[in-house]
């Protein structure tokens, strides 16, 4: 099938599953279009099914704001007319939704038929697309797309109580590719570069908004290091990453603590990782959690949103009310102080991930392109 592909091109969750799906897809001999305002960060170009078109906006004194649902609606009309795209599968209701319901009516008026696929992430529901200024446009773009499909069971429901939402929302979770996650595993992990042979080591992964609650991570680390000799790896950028350096000095752990900044190396990194902490205060699924526990790290999260869907208490690690840092130590530590828990933990961790991987979530996309044309 021809597939135009509408995302944030970011480390964000939404960006990398939809990065990640198109690649899948044109290993699969599907022809893949992406269109967004700059090359996806994970995006490699290694298959000719591969296709990337730039959303540019033109600055204009007048404008106070630019405005990009106009640019990126008119480039997917450009797009789909020049490449006759069947399907567009638009990640994050907003404004991708709408601008794909905006270039759907523009095609129509040519004669150009398009079915519009939303994936529904996470806080284009929860925090963002809720909020009165944007709830009436996405609303609408929800109930105007062909198929709707959300991360979890939870985001559905949530996504069902916010909106009057007029149609059935699939649900299907976030994927990784174990075969990626098993190579990793033959390949030699040269941990003794971060850590001391007695340390354990616990990793944070985000974009550092405060919906991550950074601060948390390191208070939970500092609980942890006073028992167990341990180092924290925090990756990523955001916000809220000067507070968390100022938290790390003010507790006077910046020895052991290591700020990596953006990488799209996650694979390497994780494979240090003993430990990978999650205090979110919601998280619709929580694809971080999924890439550690695949990279067989044991997750410690808040039991908010998706995350009991994902983590298993107990399992793949633990999970605790928002704000609960010491419970969150405490269950760290657990984990950690002996090898043969930790070994347990991860290797049950790994083996959860099975339920997600790409082989089993790709061809329930597919079925879904397809039956938008029964329609
Ligand atoms: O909010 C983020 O952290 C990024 C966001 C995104 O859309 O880029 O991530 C959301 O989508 C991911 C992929 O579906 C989910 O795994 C994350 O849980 C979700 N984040 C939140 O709900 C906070």
């Amino acid at each position: 099938m021809k597939i135009g592909i509408v995302c944030y091109p970011t480390f964000g969750g939404s960006g990398v599953v939809a990065t990640e799906l198109g690649m899948a897809l044109a290993d699969k001999g599907h022809e893949i279009h992406f269109i967004t305002y700059n090359q996806p960060v994970r995006l490699d170009f290694l298959s000719h099914h591969l296709h990337f078109h730039q959303v540019v906006v033109e600055e204009y004194p007048l404008f106070e704001y630019q405005p990009y649902e106009l640019a990126l609606s008119s480039k997917i009309v450009e797009i789909v007319e020049e490449h006759q795209l069947e399907v567009l599968h638009v990640h994050y209701a907003i404004p991708h939704a709408y601008a794909a319901y905006m270039a759907k009516q523009m095609l129509k008026e040519k004669g150009i038929s398009v079915k519009v696929v939303t994936t529904l992430h996470g806080t284009d529901i929860t925090l963002v697309g809720s909020h009165p200024t944007y709830k009436t446009a996405v609303e609408f773009s929800i109930n105007n797309s062909d198929v709707v499909t959300a991360v979890s069971n939870d985001l559905k429901k949530t996504t069902n109580r916010l909106f009057k939402i007029k149609k059935d929302i699939k649900v299907i979770y976030n994927f990784i590719d174990v075969e990626k996650y098993d190579n990793m595993h033959d390949q030699k992990c040269n941990r003794i570069a971060i850590a001391k042979p007695n340390e354990r080591i616990l990793t944070h992964i985000s974009n550092f908004r405060p919906v991550k609650r950074v601060e948390d991570v390191i208070q939970i680390f500092y609980e942890v290091q006073k028992e167990i000799p341990s180092k924290m790896l925090l990756i990523g950028e955001g916000p809220d990453r000067t507070k968390a350096e100022n938290l790390v000095n003010k507790l006077k752990i910046s020895d052991n603590v290591l700020f990596l900044g953006n990488s799209s190396e996650v694979t390497k990194i994780l494979c240090y990782s003993d430990i990978f902490l999650l205090p979110s205060q919601t998280e619709s699924f929580g694809l971080a959690a999924l890439e550690a526990m695949a990279a067989k790290t044991a997750v410690i999260s808040t039991n908010t949103g998706g995350l009991p869907e994902v983590n298993i208490h107990g399992v793949t690690g633990y999970l605790s009310d928002l704000g609960d840092v010491n419970g969150m130590a405490k269950n760290a530590i657990s984990i950690l102080k002996d090898d043969e828990t930790l070994g347990n933990f991860k290797e049950q961790a790994r083996n959860h991930t099975k339920r997600f991987s790409l082989e089993n979530i790709l061809p329930i996309y597919e079925k879904i392109y397809k039956s938008c044309y029964k329609n």
